[in-house]
């Protein structure tokens, strides 16, 4: 079962590149750390990369926001990755027909496919959407996550929806690697899907808008979640954003060694 698995055990057996990869980085850097990097202008979104990158496994944007995007964004990103040794996943929630969605995915002023290694979509519209972004992703050694659940309240994301999604995924393993879930679900013989958790924060639970932060102890140790997401926890006002992602890298390690020692 991966959930008892240390991440690199697992890259071993891993067919994608792509998360192999990824689990190698986590287990040499030693982090389950995505950062929410949600500012709008490019020079802020660079100095906090930068800032956090080496407490992180994964940046992730959401680059439709930043008002003065251009390549030159992309290209000093790229660049923090590698000295910092992390990927990055563009939070781009495709939604389409399968058509729409390589179009958006490989086109446009974002071009994203050619820059992010993960990205993510919902599995609304039926496995199309899947196809389409697979065609342009596979080439390019890209890899999918797919919207399983969300973590604002009142999600529709649930039940049938999230189990049918999984379906979905082991379909198309070769290019879909995880998901975006609120827990681990249950393996089916050969599964080693990646959980990256959203809605993840030590001091606060809600924002008002919707948003459930939960501890990362309960999303990684108890709920079996890979990877946590956290934005504002990290960036908000009046914090030292390396300190912090330096706690939150230290609580959700600690959280996944309890893990992978409770279950051994
Ligand atoms: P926060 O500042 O830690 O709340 O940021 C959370 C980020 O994760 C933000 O970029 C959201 O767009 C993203 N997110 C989420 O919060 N919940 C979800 O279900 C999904 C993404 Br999918």
């Amino acid at each position: 079962m991966s959930a008892t698995k240390s991440y690199g055990e697992r890259a071993k057996l891993h067919s994608n590149p792509t998360a192999k990869a990824f689990l190698e980085l986590m287990e040499r850097k030693k982090t389950n750390l995505s950062l929410a990097a949600d500012l709008t202008s490019k020079a802020a979104l660079i100095e906090l990369a930068d800032k956090v990158g080496p407490y992180i496994c994964l940046l992730k944007t959401h680059i439709d926001v930043v008002e003065d995007f251009d390549q030159d964004l992309v290209d000093q990103l790229t660049a923090l990755a590698k000295k910092h040794d992390f990927m990055i996943f563009e939070d781009r929630k495709f939604a389409d027909i399968g058509n729409t969605v390589k179009l958006q995915y490989s086109s446009g002023i974002y071009k994203i496919a050619s820059w992010s290694d993960i990205t993510n979509a919902h599995t609304v519209p039926g496995e199309g959407i899947i196809r389409g972004l697979r065609d342009i992703g596979l080439p390019l050694n890209r890899c999918l996550l797919l919207l399983a659940e969300m973590s604002s309240a009142g999600t529709l994301a649930k039940g049938d929806y999230t189990t049918t999604t999984v379906e979905l995924a082991r379909k198309y393993k070769d290019f879909v690697v995880g998901f975006i879930a609120m827990r681990r679900y249950e393996d089916k013989e050969g599964d080693d899907f990646i959980y990256m958790t959203p809605g993840v924060g030590l001091d606060q639970t809600t924002d008002g808008l919707g948003q459930q932060w939960k501890h990362p102890e309960v999303v990684v140790r108890d709920l079996g979640c890979d990877v946590i997401i956290v934005g504002r926890g990290i960036y908000d006002q009046g914090r030292d954003p390396a300190h912090e992602a330096q706690r939150y890298q230290e609580a959700g390690w600690k959280a996944y060694k309890e893990r992978i020692q409770l279950s051994n």
